[in-house]
């Protein structure tokens, strides 16, 4: 199965511009409880390089590109983020890194918890220690 999930979000614009909204338990599969976003990302600089005991999180690319790579421990699959209508969904213990942020990347991010540092791994060993069973 693969690890990349992609939803796709209805595009609501019309001849004034484009509109995409993204609703709790509607869109986005779990009740939102804090939205973020990574910005002026300097080139060459990647991110991420952890995994979350227990969130849930859509990455959207609202503006350039970036490109995900989301790990289980056993696979690795990389996808391209550029488009405001799609969302790449992370469940929880996926180890992820975000690469090759393009200059004008804005990306925003829907999870379902507050922010909890006690909720990352963030050495790959440990996580496969956890993750591998
Ligand atoms: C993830 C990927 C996709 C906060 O104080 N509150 C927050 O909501 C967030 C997300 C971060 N922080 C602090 C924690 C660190 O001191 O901001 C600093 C940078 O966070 P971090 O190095 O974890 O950022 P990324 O870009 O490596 O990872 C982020 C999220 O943290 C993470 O949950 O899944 O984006």
């Amino acid at each position: 199965m693969s690890l990349i999930n992609l939803i796709e979000f209805n595009c609501l614009g019309d001849d004034r511009g484009g509109l995409i909204s993204l609703e709790q338990n509607k869109n986005i599969p779990f009740d939102i409880k804090r939205v973020y976003y990574i910005l002026d990302t300097k080139k060459g600089v990647a991110r991420g390089f952890h995994a979350h005991k227990d969130l849930q999180q859509v990455a959207v690319c609202v503006k350039g590109s970036c490109r995900f790579i989301l790990d289980n421990g056993v696979q690795r699959e990389s996808v391209i983020l550029d488009k405001p209508n799609i969302g790449l969904y992370i469940d929880s213990m996926k180890w992820r890194e975000m690469h090759d942020f393009s200059q004008d990347c804005v990306l925003m991010v829907i999870a379902n918890h507050h922010y909890d540092e006690a909720d990352y791994i963030r050495n790959y060993d440990d996580f496969l220690t956890v993750s591998v069973k």
